[in-house]
């Protein structure tokens, strides 16, 4: 099974037109994609978490982020985006630390397993490195060199490849002309597209993209090693050593 079937099969409507209010039951509103890393951290907390929410998914694939609607909600016109009553919080990290310290202490903790200070320092330090990882350079650039990469999974099927990689290409300059029709988000758009043109010379560079595999590497390599260190049974938890309420 797909490692997040568990989760999507929980999800019971996907709503496609996010710009209809919700006649919602939850007053928690993700604005997220299934497909995006960043969203599927924040909808594994969620889960984790037994938390009621409504996703909204917003197709990123035809731009849908760069909606007016959307750039309201998050004028740098990305997903996740959660939506707590009137409270927008953007950023997947900014999300889980939400998640993990505001919504509601008696959450099951994700973070905050223990009290112990060596592990918090570890979960934290791993928690970093991982984040640090550029994940759409990663992706878009093994479109870009597919010798370098494996058999492509699920949804980066031929025809999505080369949206995505047509998409990059002509990003930055969206990114400017969007900038102009929208003067509220002009200059997060404007930072944007430096940020695009930076990436986009990394990714399709063959050079530069290795420089990237090979951060990745050293950081598997990482979680690998503390992995190792921590037996598979009863007790094993991503990171965390003996947290026992995982099972
Ligand atoms: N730092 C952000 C990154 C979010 C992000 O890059 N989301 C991607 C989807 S995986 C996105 O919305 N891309 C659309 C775009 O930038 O145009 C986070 O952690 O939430």
């Amino acid at each position: 099974m797909h490692y997040l079937q568990k989760y999507m099969d929980k999800i019971p409507n996907i709503k496609t037109n996010a710009k209809t209010p919700p006649s919602s039951k939850s007053n928690i509103l993700l604005y997220c994609n299934y497909y995006s890393f960043y969203s599927q951290k924040v909808l594994m907390t969620l889960h984790e978490k037994n938390i009621d929410f409504e996703p909204l998914e917003v197709d990123i694939t035809k731009g849908e982020q760069y909606s007016s609607w959307f750039l309201e909600i998050n004028p740098r016109g990305e997903i996740p985006v959660l939506k707590v009553n009137n409270e927008i919080i953007p950023d997947s990290t900014r999300i889980l630390d939400y998640l993990e310290l505001y919504l509601d202490p008696e959450l099951p903790s994700l973070i905050n397993v223990t009290t112990d200070k060596k592990i918090l320092e570890n979960i934290n330090k791993f928690r970093d490195l991982i984040e640090a990882l550029p994940a759409g350079v990663i992706t878009v650039g093994s479109f870009f060199h597919p010798h370098l990469c494996g058999s492509p999974k699920l949804p980066f099927i031929l025809p999505v490849r080369e949206l995505l990689k047509t998409g990059d290409l002509g990003s930055s300059k969206n990114l400017r002309k969007l900038a102009e029709e929208n003067p509220k988000a002009k200059g997060i758009l404007l930072y944007k597209a430096e940020i695009q043109d930076r990436k986009h010379e990394i990714l399709s560079n063959e050079d530069e993209y290795l420089k990237v595999l090979n951060i990745v590497d050293q950081v598997l390599f990482h979680v690998e090693e503390q992995l190792k260190t921590q037996s598979e049974g009863s007790t094993f938890y991503f990171l965390v050593t003996n947290y026992k309420h995982y099972k």
